[in-house]
């Protein structure tokens, strides 16, 4: 075997050859032999940087990304049902939409801390060099850009909406649903280009385990418990939003299950709304179809009363259960003639705002719990829960349960 061949001599510049003018002869000029240091990039000695912790981070964060992406396909289709499945939607269980959403925006807030983390744990990653490789180097690499910046906008997103913050110009909801299908779609490619580390670092005894130094176990230890700490007490201090027996332990969530009027929070006031005393003073109730009616609220009133214990689960993640008393829809659509099958359009007095007006399928509007509630907790309704009537439907998402409701129409 021969030993490879030295390096060649580092060329330095040699002295700039002398001209040969023809009258004038100048002196040599030395130029200063000016040496960049080799580009390096920054070294990192922290031992957590490595793919066991990106796979043992990853998975927690794959896992709630997935609840997320699944509870909020629920919550999209509840809420904007394609034609053909207005119709199917399942009025039970009655609480459906209340845990889904509260999966949602759970899962949705535990993925900010596991992002961070993750991101922590992969960072260096971005000094990588040289920079690109290979083509398909460059398109992995690219791929993650894709997916770190639509997960960070999407929980970004995801956060202000349930504080009621819209500082962006483009639309929550679209957004929002259109950079889900990115993430996930950009989180299946990461998964499956990285499936074979991660199934060498998927388990203590993969073989991953082996290339590692033993004093690395601790330090990973540490920062697993470390993660589930920070998770569990978000988890603990806002979920209580929505699961009632952890109620008195909500203290970051917006909302809180039990304040506001009548015991139930409120999302739009009625002064928001704009809906004010004075005008729900000549308040009447329309409903238009084969046999239009028109009721004062004396006469809705004086039908006969159903009962039902539903609750409203706001697409911002809080939820609380109430008993509503009122009219049963399926019984006011009757009286105007409805046929069998009819579905229904809903509109509020309200005069603008995204929620005015409301359609709802068949299968809700015949249930016998969907009502158009005249009380609250046994109490007449509070102007800012819909006074004098306003819907109520079983697993449903809160932005259908329209308020200040005016008009009925079979459809
Ligand atoms: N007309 C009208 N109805 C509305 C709304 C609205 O803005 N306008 N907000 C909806 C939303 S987002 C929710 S979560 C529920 C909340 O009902 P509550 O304020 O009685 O708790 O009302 C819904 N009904
Ligand atoms: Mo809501």
């Amino acid at each position: 075997m021969t030993p490879p061949a030295p390096p060649p001599p580092a060329q330095r510049p040699s002295a700039a050859p002398r001209k040969r003018g023809r009258g004038l002869s100048l002196p040599p000029v030395r130029l200063p032999s000016v040496r960049l240091p080799p580009v390096r990039p920054p070294s990192f000695s922290g031992r957590l940087h490595d793919a066991r912790t990106a796979t043992s981070v990853g998975r927690w964060l794959g896992a709630a990304f997935l609840v997320c992406f699944a509870t909020g396909l629920i919550s999209h289709y509840l809420q904007h049902p394609p034609g053909w499945a207005a119709d199917l939607l399942p009025g039970r269980p009655v609480w459906g939409y209340r845990l889904s959403q509260g999966l949602h925006v759970a899962s949705g807030l535990a993925a900010i801390v596991l992002l961070l983390v993750k991101l922590w744990a992969v960072y260096p990653r971005l000094f990588a060099w040289p920079p690109v490789r290979s083509v398909p180097h460059a398109v992995e690499r690219l791929s993650v850009a894709v997916l770190v910046a639509s997960a960070v906008l999407q929980v970004f997103t995801g956060l202000l909406n349930i504080a009621e913050w819209y500082p962006w110009p483009f639309g929550f909801i679209q957004t929002h649903f259109a950079l889900a299908w990115v993430v996930t779609g950009s989180l299946l490619l990461h998964v499956a280009v990285k499936a074979p580390a991660i199934r060498a670092h998927w388990s203590r005894s993969s073989p991953g385990t082996l290339e590692l130094p033993a004093r690395d176990g601790p330090d990973r230890r540490s920062l697993m418990l470390g993660v589930g700490a920070a998770v569990g007490a978000v988890t603990l201090t806002t979920v209580g939003q929505a699961f009632t027996p952890l109620a008195r332990l909500d203290l970051l969530a917006p909302r809180h299950p039990g304040y506001g009027p009548q015991q139930l929070p409120v999302n739009r006031t009625a002064e928001a709304a704009g809906v004010t005393q004075r005008a729900v003073q000549d308040w009447r109730l329309e409903v238009r179809g084969p046999l239009p009616y028109t009721l004062t609220l004396e006469q809705l009133r004086s039908l006969p009363r159903s009962q039902a214990r539903l609750p409203i689960a706001c697409v911002e993640g809080w939820s609380a259960d109430a008993r509503w008393g009122g009219v049963r829809i399926r019984d006011l659509l009757a009286r105007a003639g409805a046929g069998p099958g009819a579905g229904l359009r809903v509109t509020s007095m309200e005069a603008g705002g995204a929620y005015r007006v409301m359609e709802m399928g068949r299968d809700y509007a015949e249930d016998p719990l969907t009502l158009l509630a005249l009380e609250l907790n046994g109490q007449v309704l509070d102007l800012d829960h819909g006074y004098p009537a306003r819907i109520i439907a079983p697993n449903r998402p809160g932005v259908l349960q329209t308020k200040w409701v005016t008009l009925l129409e079979v459809l």
